[in-house]
């Protein structure tokens, strides 16, 4: 029997099969578990691309709920958990894996961020998880988990992540208050911090590939991550298997975290 046999989850930030969210939820289906799923609505209801792109991956895998939500609309929200809850009364486990900041403001330096630049890229890549929070725990069984993903540029300067990177320092810590509050209701919350993987939202990221090449050759396991170390590793954090783990934030990296 599957380690998610039974169990059922939300799943925001499939935008195609490079998503790392893509890479996580294939490892739950593997083990039985059943998802709802979010995407970014379209702008054209004639041609809806971000429907028919998560549609292709997950409906042959089973999942019917498929919703449509910006994250900063707070009624695409509602809708979200409002449909989740009806189809599923309860959940066991939430992944989050949004970020965004328009492109003028993420290539730096970080002196020249808009005002706006800043606040939305703060409210999608961050305030996005305390909000989703606020309406999980109502539907969150005792023992469920919320994992997000983050990024070594939280914690260090990573030339080109620029904006991103004090996003990511400001998620890392909303996963620490927010595994604080929801303990106490069984709830855990963590963070996995992801070496580069080559997906949509990263191919903006300037200094990438040079990125790459240092993990390939510096980290002590001398390789770049691949969507599977990091499947295997999100399924962990959402499972029971991390049953006594919360507020953690979880380095998917080669160990390139502990380099000098
Ligand atoms: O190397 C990487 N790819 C790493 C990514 C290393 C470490 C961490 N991460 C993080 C990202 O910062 C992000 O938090 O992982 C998370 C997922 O990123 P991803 O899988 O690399 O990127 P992608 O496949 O593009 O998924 C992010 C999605 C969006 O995709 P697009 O490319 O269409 O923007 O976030 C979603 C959207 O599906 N998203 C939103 N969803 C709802 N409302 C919104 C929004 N306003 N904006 C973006």
């Amino acid at each position: 029997m599957g380690l998610f046999e039974g169990k059922k989850g939300l799943v925001f930030g499939i935008a195609n099969d490079h998503s790392i969210a893509w890479a996580i939820t294939e490892k739950l289906y593997d083990e039985g578990a059943e998802m709802a799923f979010t995407h970014l609505p379209d702008k054209d209801p004639e041609r809806p691309r971000m429907e028919r792109r998560l549609r292709k991956l997950v409906e042959p895998r089973g999942a019917k709920l498929m919703i449509p939500c910006d994250v900063t609309k707070e009624e695409d929200l509602d809708k979200v958990f409002e449909t989740v809850k009806a189809e599923y009364g309860e959940i066991d486990f939430l992944l989050h894996s949004i970020a965004y900041a328009p492109m003028d403001d993420l290539k730096g330096p970080v002196y020249n961020v808009s005002r706006d630049g800043f606040k939305l890229s703060m409210e999608i890549s961050v305030y996005s998880l305390i909000t989703i929070a606020r309406r999980a725990r109502e539907i969150l069984k005792p023992g469920g988990s919320m994992l997000t993903l983050s990024y070594l540029g939280g914690e260090k300067v990573i030339p080109g992540y620029n904006v991103m990177g004090i996003c990511k320092s400001a998620l890392e810590n909303t996963v620490m208050y927010l595994a604080n509050e929801l303990g106490p209701e069984g709830i855990r919350v963590n963070s996995l911090s992801a070496g580069p993987l080559k997906t949509l939202s990263s191919s903006a990221v300037g200094e990438f590939d040079v990125m790459m090449k240092l993990y390939s050759t510096m980290s002590p396991l001398r390789k770049n991550i691949t969507p599977d170390d990091v499947g295997k590793a999100g399924m962990y954090l959402l499972s029971d298997l991390s049953s006594g783990v919360s507020g953690e934030n979880h380095h998917v990296d080669s160990g390139y975290h502990i380099m000098g």
